[in-house]
């Protein structure tokens, strides 16, 4: 990849970010229009995954300023910074509700699938790609073509992510059961599933981007409430 593609790919990772794939959108799966009331003809899906965006984070005023929401606020001044500079209008995923249906975006430019844990799988990113943004476009962007491959979830055969949970709150009948691993969580202050979900975890898949256990306990403080 050369260019505009090359220098953004640049750019999102001194701040922590990658691009996780792209789509051109179509009637089945519309997306909102441009500010200007253009359609968007491309939209780039940015992500992080555990290891890559915490360091630079780190540095933030947003990380020091004991504000709430403070990787919110981070991503977007940064994103909308760096959008902005390479003429894309940026949507964040944590605007809402109604929030934008990121998921449903994530299958569409491929190489994700849909796990038990309701989080989406990636084939080298396994439970960890985080959807920071998408990047819309006027242009119809060639690097914003969707890939063709599945994640992982189909075709792995022993599913370790639904033994691992201590209260059994992942079931592939019933997926996640939220109000069942909240009270876990806050029955139990000293569970190791603080430094970051022992399902997600269980995952063979994306193990070089798991999170360290102080950016799983800052995600998981912040699910917990
Ligand atoms: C509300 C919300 C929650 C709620 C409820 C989820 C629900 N029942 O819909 C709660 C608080 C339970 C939740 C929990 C978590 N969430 Co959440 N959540 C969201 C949020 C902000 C909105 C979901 C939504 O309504 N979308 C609107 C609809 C129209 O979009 P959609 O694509 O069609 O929505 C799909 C989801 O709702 C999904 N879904 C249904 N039930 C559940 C349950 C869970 C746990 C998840 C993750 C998804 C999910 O199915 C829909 C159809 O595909 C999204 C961000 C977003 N904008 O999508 C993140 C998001 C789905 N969450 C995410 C994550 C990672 C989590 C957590 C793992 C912790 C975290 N914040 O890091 C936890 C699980 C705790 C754990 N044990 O580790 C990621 C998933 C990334 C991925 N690879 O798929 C998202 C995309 C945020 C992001 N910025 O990346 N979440
Ligand atoms: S352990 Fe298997 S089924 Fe579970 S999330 Fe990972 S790839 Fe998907
Ligand atoms: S955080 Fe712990 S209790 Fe909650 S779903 Fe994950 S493994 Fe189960």
């Amino acid at each position: 990849m050369t260019g505009p593609a090359a220098e953004l790919t640049e750019n999102l990772a001194a701040a922590g970010f990658l691009r996780l794939g792209g789509f051109h959108p179509a009637p089945d799966l519309p997306v909102p229009v441009l500010s200007a009331g253009r359609p968007a003809q491309s939209l780039v899906l940015i992500g992080s995954t555990g290891p890559a965006v915490w360091p630079v984070f780190m540095k933030s005023p947003e990380y020091a300023d004991g504000k709430p929401d403070p990787l919110d606020r981070y991503t977007k001044r940064v994103l909308s910074e760096c959008a902005a500079r390479h003429g894309f209008e940026a949507l964040f995923p944590f605007e809402g509700p109604p929030y934008h249906p990121f998921q449903q975006w994530a299958l569409k430019c491929g190489g994700f699938s849909p796990s038990p844990l309701g989080v989406l799988a990636h084939g080298t990113f396994g439970l960890w790609a985080g959807f920071r943004a998408a990047f819309l476009s006027a242009a119809r962007l060639p690097e914003a073509s969707a890939m063709a491959e599945d994640g992982p979830c189909p075709t792995c055969a022993d599913k370790p992510c639904l033994s691992a949970c201590p209260v059994n709150a992942i079931t592939l009948e019933n997926g996640y059961d939220v109000p069942a691993c909240r009270a876990y969580l806050a029955a139990d202050p000293a569970s190791d599933c603080w430094s970051g979900c022992l399902a997600r975890r269980a995952c063979p898949f994306g193990a070089p981007h798991r999170q360290a256990a102080e950016t799983a306990g800052f995600h998981m403080k912040s699910f917990a409430g």
